[in-house]
């Protein structure tokens, strides 16, 4: 078994929700105890960062940016130690670090495995919010303008994988149908079952490396509320996945593919009432954890 790195990210500027970079130093112990693992931080402090009055757009870029390269330098050297770095945000944009940094050092021989209740396929010119955590496998796959440049080798779209998706905006859905990206609504999880939407990835995964992007909001949100963006609300009619469901998908792949690195994003201290999501939290880096054995 390959040694851990838990890095934490904490990052809020990608979403900017009040809390969305404290999860870090409110699970720093669970991390620790539970992987026993070297523990790197990522320094978030950043100047007068500011949202842009004349590209109302987006938000927050040059502080998302620079500490994304600050992540990728961690991320980069804890890959070339050979060990299986472990990012924990903070907001989803923290994968633009992550991830780029692992194309970067297996040469672009990398698949995407991005559970989420969310695509988090915007550009610049779509993306309704100007949340970068909207964002994050845009920058990975380089459609995006020159500005979130980072790194060298881009996201073969063939590449990526969705588990668990119940809110996007049909330009992002557009585009994941237009570049062949394999997309398993919550729904089809729920009917297929997860072994055998698995099963089917594993069996069209063609890079020899694979990264997991696992994002705590594909959960349903009567058993996992303290996330930074719900997204039960009117818009959306979606279930999401049970604990269960997320347990088994991650030991399924953990188990049967190369997985070189992943993430761990958008857990809110702020929001969990009485620690209950603090709690699944550490049952299922209990899961990955032992998969991991
Ligand atoms: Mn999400």
């Amino acid at each position: 078994m390959k040694k851990i790195d838990v890095i934490g990210m904490p990052m809020k500027y990608g979403c900017y929700v009040e809390g969305a970079d404290l999860a870090f130093s409110y699970m720093k112990d669970s991390y620790k105890n539970i992987f026993n693992s070297n523990i790197y931080e990522v320094d978030n402090s950043f100047y007068n960062p500011i949202i842009h009055k004349n590209d109302n757009k987006i938000k927050y870029i040059e502080p998302v940016m620079e500490i994304n390269k600050r992540l990728y330098d961690i991320e980069f050297k804890s890959l070339s130690d050979g060990n299986l770095p472990i990012m924990v945000g903070g907001d989803h944009s923290s994968a633009i670090g992550s991830i780029s940094a692992c194309l970067d050092y297996y040469k672009g021989d990398v698949s995407v495995i991005w559970i989420d209740a969310h695509t988090d396929i915007h550009n610049e010119k779509t993306s309704p919010s100007g949340n970068i955590h909207g964002m994050p496998l845009s920058v990975c796959i380089g459609r995006c303008d020159q500005r979130f440049d980072i790194g060298s080798y881009k996201l073969d779209p063939s590449n990526l994988f969705y588990i668990g998706i119940r809110s996007f905006e049909i330009e992002e859905i557009n585009y994941v149908h237009e570049n062949n990206i394999t997309c398993y609504m919550d729904f089809q999880v729920i009917e297929r079952k997860i072994n055998n939407i698995v099963k089917e990835i594993i069996k069209n995964i063609k890079t020899k490396y694979v990264h997991i992007s696992f994002d705590l909001d594909c959960i349903r949100e009567d058993e996992f509320n303290a996330v930074n963006v719900c997204v039960n609300n009117e818009y959306v009619d979606g279930v999401g996945l049970s604990i269960k469901t997320v347990k088994k998908a991650l030991n399924m792949l953990i188990t049967n593919l190369n997985v070189c690195s992943m993430d761990i994003v958008e857990y809110n201290p702020l929001l969990d009432v009485d620690n209950k999501c603090k709690k699944k939290y550490e049952e299922i880096l209990l899961e990955i954890k032992n998969s991991l054995e």
